[in-house]
């Protein structure tokens, strides 16, 4: 028996400041994702979206450079509750976001009952700032920080606890603009990452191999955090923050393919599609195929 799927939809933009990535999670639903899923005979349950607060006035950057903190911190506090409801029910919790800033809530989630939970952290960015080092003042630039334990309370203690993963645990794929402060952080905490570098010289198979014996050593999960702005603009328009030069569509299904063949990923979320920018619903109809690679879609 395969293992159930339950999808959450989280229509978040407040941790960044293009307006539309909200509307994420409808756009991957009209793209087909649970039929995909049930086509490859799966039971997929799909639990509709949480409901996030408005602010009045939204882009309000706080003394703290942590725009619409009180919103993004109950909004990931609602996913981190409903994903340890999915996590204790036996389902996978497969999380459509919305905005990078939920994977805070979706890490405390499935890092509740966890020692040693595995990132691969899919992503043309680091996700490692915090209010200080942020030179945007946007949660999304921060979900990583904040898992590891760094950054404002608020954000760190979502979940009850804290730190959700440790650093050596983490693997970052794609990885082609960083901060002052995430490159002093990467080096000073061994976070592992494979930029575009290593995916040129190595080839994306073997940064894969590597990347899979890494979040699996010592662990006892593994969470796939794929932000669709790791690849190429060329293939994934539809995204708040593109960077040129990344992996393309073909090299993004083979990372997927090689992670189904592994069986080791427990839990993934796909987020940043935003469908205001996007080109005749290209990026979503990309979420939705990767996913279909991930649960194991072969065409032969
Ligand atoms: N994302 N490093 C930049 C910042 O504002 O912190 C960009 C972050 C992008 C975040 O794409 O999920
Ligand atoms: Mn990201
Ligand atoms: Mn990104
Ligand atoms: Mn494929």
């Amino acid at each position: 028996m395969k293992q159930k799927i339950t999808i959450i939809g989280v229509p978040m933009d407040l941790g960044q400041m293009r307006r539309g990535v909200d509307m994420g999670p409808s756009v991957i639903r009209y793209a087909g994702v649970v039929e995909r899923l049930e086509a490859l005979g799966y039971e997929v349950e799909d639990r509709g979206d949480i409901q996030i607060g408005r602010p009045s006035r939204l882009d309000v950057k706080n003394d703290q450079n942590l725009k619409d903190l009180d919103v993004v911190v109950k909004a990931n506090q609602m996913l981190a509750d409903e994903v340890m409801d999915i996590v204790s029910e036996g389902a996978f919790p497969l999380i459509l976001g919305g905005d990078h800033s939920i994977a805070i809530g979706s890490l405390a989630g499935t890092a509740k009952d966890k020692e040693n939970l595995g990132v691969i952290w899919y992503d043309a960015h680091g996700d490692l700032n915090t209010g200080e080092t942020s030179p945007s003042g946007n949660i999304h630039g921060m979900p990583l920080a904040a898992s590891i334990g760094l950054g404002h309370e608020n954000l760190t203690s979502i979940g009850g606890f804290s730190p959700k993963v440790k650093p050596e645990n983490i693997v970052i794929i794609g990885a082609r603009s960083l901060d002052e402060g995430e490159r002093i952080l990467i080096k000073e905490r061994g976070i592992h990452v494979y930029t575009m570098h290593e995916i040129d010289r190595l080839g994306m198979s073997k940064v894969m191999e590597e990347a899979a014996e890494i979040v699996t050593k010592n662990t006892d999960g593994v969470h796939l955090s794929l932000d669709l702005d790791a690849l190429d603009p060329n293939d994934a328009p539809g995204v708040g923050t593109p960077v040129i030069g990344g992996p393309t569509y073909r090299e993004t299904h083979l990372a997927m393919e090689i992670l189904a063949e592994k069986n080791i990923i427990t839990s993934a979320e796909f987020v940043e599609v935003n469908p205001i920018l996007d080109v005749k619903n290209q990026t979503a109809e990309a979420a939705v195929a990767l996913i279909g690679s991930l649960f194991g879609e072969k065409l032969l």
